[in-house]
C-alpha cells in the first residue's frame, strides 16, 4: 500500500488531488487528504466549510467546473428569495444544492457530532476514493486585519475576498481560535504514517498556512520519515488563480516560486519541504533552489484538465522517491 497524505485549501487544491487520484488509479494506494477549515463561515445559521466541499464536489463529481466552486446545474431560488427579504449578505451566494450540503452538516454538528464525522459522512454519499479530514474539529477562522478607515479592525475572510475582493490591503491574517485548536483525530497519523506527503498548490498564507496554525500539523511535517514535496501556486510572480498575491504581499513574502519554497523551508532548515515543484518558465527558481539545498524541478503546473493534474501529480511523486530522506 502507498500511503499519500496531502493537505489542501480549495480550488487549485481539489484539482490537484483529482489528478493525484488518477494517477495512483492502478496501484493500491490510500489517499488522506487534510482540508483547511480557516475559510469556514456560519451564513443563516448554517455551518459553511467552502474548501472541504470544494474537494468533496470536485472528487465527488458534483462540482461546477467553470466556476471550481459549488454545485453543478445550481439554481437560487433561496438566495433570490432572501434578497426579497432584504436580507444579505448580497456578497455570499448559496445555492440551492448547496444548502442541502449545509443542512445535512448543521444539524449533525447541532446534535453533538464532530466535524470530522459530519465530514465522513457527506463524503458517504460521493464516494470521494480518499479520505478526507478537516484540520481540526476545533473552529478555527481566519479573519484578515485590514485598515477601515484609519482604524485597524479585523474582517472574517469570506467578506475580504469576496466583499472587499481582496482590494482593501490586507496588513496581517489572524487564525482565531488555532491556538487552542488540536488537530482532527487522524490528521497526525496520516502525516507520520504516510509514504509521502504532498503540498498541493494551494494558497499558501489562508490554504495551507491555516492548517498549519494548528498546533502539532507544523511539527509532524517537520518530524515525519515520508518525504514531504510541495507545488508553487505562483508561476511567474502571478498566483494561477485566486489572491495569493495579495496575502503573500501582507506576510512579507514575495510573490514567486522561490519566495514561496523560502516561506516553507527546507526540512534540512527546519522547514517544511524536501522537494519542490515550480513551472517549467521557472526553470531558474528551480536551478537557484537546487543549488540552495532544496532539490527542485520545474514542469508544467497549468492543470488544464485531470491528465495535466495526473502529470503533476506524477511528477511529485518522484520527486518524493528521489529526495526520500
Ligand atoms: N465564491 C464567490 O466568488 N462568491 C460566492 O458567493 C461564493 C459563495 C460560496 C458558498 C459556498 C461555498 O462553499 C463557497 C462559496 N464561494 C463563493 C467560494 C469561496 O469563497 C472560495 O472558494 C473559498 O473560500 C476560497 O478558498
Amino acid at each position: 500500500v502507498r500511503r499519500v497524505t496531502a493537505l489542501a485549501g480549495g480550488i487549485g487544491g481539489a484539482r490537484f488531488l483529482r489528478g493525484l487520484r488518477a494517477a495512483l488509479a492502478d496501484i493500491h494506494a490510500e489517499i488522506t487528504v487534510i482540508g483547511n477549515t480557516g475559510d469556514d463561515i456560519t451564513m443563516h445559521g448554517l455551518r459553511i466549510c467552502p474548501d472541504l466541499d470544494t474537494v468533496m464536489y470536485t472528487l465527488g463529481g458534483g462540482i461546477h467546473e467553470d466556476q471550481g466552486w459549488g454545485r453543478a446545474d445550481e439554481t437560487y431560488t433561496v438566495k433570490e428569495e432572501l434578497a426579497a427579504y432584504d436580507v444579505g449578505p448580497t456578497w455570499f451566494g448559496l445555492g440551492d444544492r448547496d444548502i442541502a450540503t449545509h443542512l445535512v452538516r448543521s444539524q449533525m454538528l447541532s446534535a453533538g457530532y464532530p466535524l470530522s464525522d459530519v465530514t465522513a459522512a457527506l463524503c458517504a454519499r460521493w464516494q470521494l476514493g480518499v479520505a478526507l479530514l478537516p484540520m481540526s474539529d476545533d473552529r478555527v477562522e481566519t479573519h484578515v486585519v485590514i485598515d477601515g478607515d484609519g482604524q485597524r479592525r479585523a474582517v472574517h475572510f469570506q467578506e475580504w475576498w469576496l466583499h472587499l475582493h481582496a482590494g482593501v490591503p490586507a496588513q496581517d491574517f489572524v487564525f482565531i481560535g488555532a491556538d487552542e485548536a488540536t488537530p482532527a483525530p487522524g490528521v497526525i497519523d496520516a502525516i507520520r504514517n504516510a509514504d509521502v506527503v504532498l503540498l498541493p498548490p494551494s494558497n499558501p498564507v489562508v490554504s495551507i498556512g491555516s492548517i498549519l496554525a494548528v498546533p502539532g500539523i507544523g511539527d509532524a511535517l517537520r518530524t515525519t520519515a515520508a518525504p514531504v514535496v510541495g507545488l508553487s501556486p505562483i508561476i511567474g510572480n502571478a498566483p494561477v488563480r485566486g489572491m495569493a498575491d495579495a496575502c503573500l504581499t501582507a506576510i512579507g513574502v514575495e510573490t514567486s516560486a522561490y519566495a514561496v519554497a523560502g516561506h516553507y523551508g527546507s526540512r534540512a532548515d527546519q522547514g517544511i519541504l524536501d522537494g519542490w515543484l515550480v513551472d517549467e518558465s521557472d526553470k531558474d527558481a528551480a536551478d537557484l533552489l537546487t543549488e540552495e539545498g532544496l532539490p527542485t524541478r520545474a514542469i508544467p503546473l497549468f492543470m488544464h484538465d485531470v491528465d495535466t493534474a495526473a502529470a503533476m501529480a506524477t511528477a511529485a511523486l518522484d520527486v518524493a522517491d528521489e529526495v526520500r530522506p
